[in-house]
């Protein structure tokens, strides 16, 4: 956890992200015979340590609309679990020569560098797959349709997430604008705003959103945590780019720096750092005012925004 953690989220994310590791072990298929290259390079990236940030989002929503309820938890974490596989798989695509070309993630060598381009390639592939195998296989709904029913509302919110509309529409905005002469892509402010709502922003907002379905919120507490997420996501990407030029490589387990030397469209590169900043802490009080709107505001899910914009890593 960052420095600045208050003692008691720190434990709680601590305690989550162990369970988060422990149900990974379990839905991610053996590394064993035939298979055993792909699945090692699969367990390779899923286990190189990161944050397990969606997945607790997911559980955290889950705990704010059934508070008290262990069971929303339990149905909670299969959707955080596919998600940390679709964002694993994001992590490897993004790092490859032909996108990013980066040689360093969650602080290891990426998977292309000690696995290969093609192997890199299906494991991507392979968790991206897996996720969906997770999503409808977990929770067991025999005989309950109304679970059933929560489960297909979450398979559809993250495949469009995911998709060309969601996730991977936004980089392939990025990967336009990367490398263009002007500052930020010449992208304007409407424009990176979009793209980050795609390309990050989605997969967490459709994180919350499947905790607080799986849990049985109801639609107004639902539409209150998707717009929570949202705000969420906005300050979580420009976190992460205000991290990326003031943040050492060491902490933060990737290559810094490299958005201003790719000329990537980023908030710093388009208002300054002190100005990203306050967006970042203005959209972090966006998120909690909408929780507040369903009194949701008292969970672990206002706190998570705060940490948001305080981590190092
Ligand atoms: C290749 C389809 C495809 C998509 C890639 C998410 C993404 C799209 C690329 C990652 C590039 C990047 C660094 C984006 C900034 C925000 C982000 C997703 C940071 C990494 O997420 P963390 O901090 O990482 O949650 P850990 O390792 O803790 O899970």
């Amino acid at each position: 956890m960052s420095p600045g953690t208050d003692a008691a989220l720190g434990d709680y994310l601590r305690a989550r992200r162990d369970a988060v590791d422990c149900a990974l072990q379990r839905m991610l298929p053996p590394a064993a015979g035939r298979l055993e290259a792909l699945g090692e390079a699969m367990r390779y990236s899923v286990f190189a340590g990161g944050k397990r940030f969606r997945p607790i989002l997911a559980l955290a929503a889950a705990e704010a609309v059934a508070p008290g309820d262990a069971s929303a938890i339990d149905r909670a974490m299969p959707a955080g679990c596919a998600i940390e596989l679709i964002h694993t798989y994001s992590l490897i695509h993004d790092d490859l020569p032909a996108m990013d070309n980066d040689t360093l993630r969650r602080g290891k060598p990426t998977l292309h560098v000690v696995h290969g381009e093609g192997i890199a390639i299906l494991a991507g592939d392979g968790l991206l797959a897996e996720a969906f195998v997770i999503l409808s296989r977990e929770p067991d709904d025999a005989g309950r349709p109304e679970i059933a029913a929560r489960k297909l509302a979450t398979i559809r919110r993250i495949a469009d997430a995911a998709g060309a509309t969601g996730m991977v529409g936004g980089q392939a905005i990025d990967l336009q604008a990367a490398g263009h002469a002007h500052d930020a892509g010449g992208l304007d402010a409407e424009s990176l705003r979009d793209m980050h709502a795609r390309k990050t922003g989605a997969l967490i907002r459709a994180s919350a959103v499947s905790g607080a379905i799986m849990a049985g919120g109801s639609a107004a507490q639902i539409a209150r945590v998707d717009d929570y997420a949202a705000a969420l996501g906005l300050a979580f990407q420009i976190a992460d780019d205000v991290l990326d030029v003031e943040g050492a490589s060491a902490a933060l387990g990737k290559t810094a720096g490299k958005d201003a030397a790719a000329n990537k469209p980023t908030y710093p590169a388009l208002f300054g750092l002190a100005a990203s900043k306050r967006l970042a802490r203005d959209a972090v009080d966006a998120a909690v005012a909408e929780l507040a709107r369903e009194q949701l505001h008292r969970s672990r899910l206002a706190e998570i925004a705060h940490w948001v914009v305080s981590r190092t890593s």
